[in-house]
């Protein structure tokens, strides 16, 4: 029984993971209502058993799981890499857009509380993600961490919905914005692009950690081979969703090559952009700036 419930969690999640929802209201709105309604359904058929925080506490565990299946844990060293090229200081202020349940997020205020803070300056972390539930995880997971205002000296964490192509921010009030596996189920990148512009204060850094293309044609066909042969199958078998686990294979080899992403970026205004490869471009890491 509990297993069996276990699983339909995870089952609801790997779903909601594959289908992030897309911006545009014509488009997206079957998108957002439908994982926002796997969410709701999630807590409402346990809640009679569980306390809240309880049924958030397992679809996180579920969800690190998940991450953790599809990447075989890679996806950890990612963000730890993401982060430290961002060299979090004192004072900031982050936007971390499609930051989901937190992982950005909170390797940001772990980073920043190794630093010393001689002068005391007050850093800042917004969470911001178009599924609301996504963020009701995010708010447990930081509650168990420790993350909290009481904890954090001179740090702070807030979460927002919010559509990453029509930011709710002013212009100008961001030291950096990050976005991770975020920008690939977006509608109008170039719209998520010149939002990231707009929001970030001049000098701000735009940081974006996607799936990317192989740099090495043997390799790329051993990937292929996992991501069409083992993906699929493994959301069938996990979740029932093969069509959900193709289309996430699917959706990675049409985003844009690192080259030709490096290109919008400077569309949208940013400078002296920059990218990296990592686990032979598996995931790579663009970085850019507004001068
Ligand atoms: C794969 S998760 C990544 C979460 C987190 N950044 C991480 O690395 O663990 C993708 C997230 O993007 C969010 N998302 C998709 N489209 C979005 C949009 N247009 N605006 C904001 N968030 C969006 C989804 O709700 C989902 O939480
Ligand atoms: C975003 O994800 C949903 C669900 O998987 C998909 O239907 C939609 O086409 C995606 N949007 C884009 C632009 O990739
Ligand atoms: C990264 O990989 C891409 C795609 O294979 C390749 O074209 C590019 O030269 C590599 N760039 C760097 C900086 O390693
Ligand atoms: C690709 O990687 C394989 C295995 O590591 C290596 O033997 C091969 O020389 C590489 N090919 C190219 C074109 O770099
Ligand atoms: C500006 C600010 O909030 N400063 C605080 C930083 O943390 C120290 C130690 O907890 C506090 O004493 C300061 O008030």
């Amino acid at each position: 029984m509990q297993n069996t419930r276990k699983l339909a969690n995870l089952a609801r999640l790997l779903l909601r993971r594959t289908s992030a929802t897309a911006a545009n209201p014509t488009t997206a709105t079957s998108g957002t209502e439908q994982t926002t309604h796997f969410g709701y359904q999630t807590v409402k058929e346990s809640e009679k058993e569980l306390k809240v925080h309880e049924v958030f506490e397992q679809v996180a565990q579920s969800y690190d799981l998940m991450n953790d299946a599809m990447s075989m844990g890679i996806h950890r060293v990612w963000k730890d890499i993401f982060i430290e090229r961002l060299g979090p200081e004192h004072g900031m202020r982050l936007l971390d857009m499609a930051g989901g349940t937190g992982d950005i997020s909170f390797r940001y205020l772990k980073y920043l509380a190794k630093q010393p803070n001689t002068k005391q300056r007050e850093s800042h972390v917004t969470v911001s993600d178009i599924n609301q539930h996504m963020l009701n995880v995010g708010k447990e997971r930081a509650r168990q961490l420790g993350l909290t205002a009481e904890r954090l000296p001179n740090a702070s964490i807030d979460w927002q919905c919010a559509d990453a192509e029509k930011l709710p921010f002013k212009s100008d009030s961001f030291t950096a914005y990050t976005i991770a596996f975020g920008i690939r189920n977006c509608t109008h990148v170039d719209k998520v692009l010149s939002e990231a512009y707009r929001v970030l204060q001049p000098g701000g850094r735009f940081m974006c950690l996607e799936f990317s293309h192989l740099n090495n044609e043997t390799l790329q066909w051993l990937y292929d081979q996992y991501s069409f042969q083992v993906i699929p199958p493994m959301g069938q078998l996990l979740a029932g969703q093969w069509h959900a686990y193709q289309y996430l294979v699917e959706s990675i080899r049409r985003f844009p090559r690192q080259e030709q992403f490096k290109s919008m970026i400077e569309q949208a205004g940013f400078a002296h952009v920059t990218y990296e490869n990592l686990t032979f471009g598996v995931v790579s890491i663009h970085s850019g700036f507004k001068l």
